[in-house]
């Protein structure tokens, strides 16, 4: 017997949860999108998976959610030899790497980092790279990477703009000189009292004065327009100018005296006795002696002294 069928059958719909999501940087196997189906997940070569590698299509005619992500296994390029030009510096990233050129060298061919030449600094028009305000005559040098710039005696810094203070060297002028700074050199010059000589060799004075012997000299300076004087040891008497001068051609004036020692001439003649006197000059001393018959009496000697001259000084 044949049942009749309602006209409203009951019928289903099965849960389709369409396209499952994309994962980026990996690929996904879905046979079936429907209510329970599951979708496998992988990673594109060179990447690592991270998390739940499937979802399942719910009952909500949803996937479950996507739990999983890929990384990239980073190589390090920077590591191995030739990544970047040798004039180039080389920057891992992720998945890759980077080349440029370092300061002073440029990619010729526009593929940074591959072919890095030296630039040249110099070749540019009114030379850029060595100007300053100044103005000062300079060259510029290409070197490799880099370049130099030369500049004139008594300037240095990149770009020629600072003076050398030469001043600060002690040796720079001669003995005695004043140095004195300029922008891009100096100057010497001999200082008052010391006239002589070359100021980049050395100024003099006059020096140590003459040593004469029996003569006292005081000398407080040695400079230009100094005076010494002269004075003769005890015993001695002075003839003639008694100083020196220190004069602008870095000598002593002409000494023009001398020291004579004192002569105190014939001694005393003593009555009735006899003086055996060898010499009259300062310190020298006569002995007395009685003739037979006689006595002695007081000292039997005198000296010549420094108090005066002939028969006084005695
Ligand atoms: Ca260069
Ligand atoms: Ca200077």
């Amino acid at each position: 017997m044949v049942t009749a069928h309602s006209a409203t059958q009951p019928s289903t719909t099965l849960y389709d949860c369409q396209d499952p999501p994309v994962l980026q940087n990996g690929f996904r196997n879905a046979i079936s999108t429907t209510y329970n189906a599951t979708v496998i997940y992988s990673c594109n070569n060179g990447y690592t998976m991270f998390g739940e590698s499937s979802i399942t299509c719910l009952d909500t005619g949803n996937w479950s959610e996507l739990l999983v992500n890929c990384t990239i296994n980073d190589i390090d390029e920077c590591l191995k030899r030739n990544t970047c030009h040798y004039n180039a510096n080389c920057t891992n990233t992720d998945g890759s790497f980077k080349c440029e050129c370092q300061n002073g060298y440029r990619d010729q061919v526009g593929v940074g980092g591959q072919r890095c030449a030296d630039v040249d600094e110099c070749a540019f028009d009114g030379d850029f790279f060595c100007m300053h305000a100044l103005n000062q005559t300079r060259v510029c040098v290409n070197i490799d990477g880099g370049y130099v710039c030369v500049c004139n005696k008594g300037l240095t810094g990149s770009k020629c703009e600072t003076d050398i203070i030469e001043c600060n060297d002690t040796t720079t002028c001669g003995p005695h000189a004043d140095c004195t700074n300029t922008h891009g050199g100096y100057s010497c010059a001999c200082p008052d009292g010391y006239p002589q000589g070359n100021s980049y060799l050395g100024c003099f004075d006059c020096q140590d004065p003459p040593v004469l012997q029996n003569v006292f000299r005081n000398a407080t300076s040695t400079t230009y327009n100094a005076t010494v004087i002269y004075s003769c040891n005890n015993g001695y008497t002075m003839f003639g100018e008694n100083c020196i001068t220190c004069l602008d051609t870095g000598n002593w004036s002409d000494m023009l005296f001398n020291c004579v020692i004192k002569d105190c001439q014939n001694p005393p003649v003593l009555q009735d006795g006899y003086q055996n006197a060898t010499s009259t000059t300062y310190n020298s001393t006569v002995i007395y002696s009685c003739k037979p018959g006689y006595r002695m009496i007081g000292d039997n000697s005198i000296t010549c002294l420094n108090t005066g001259t002939g028969a006084n000084c005695w």
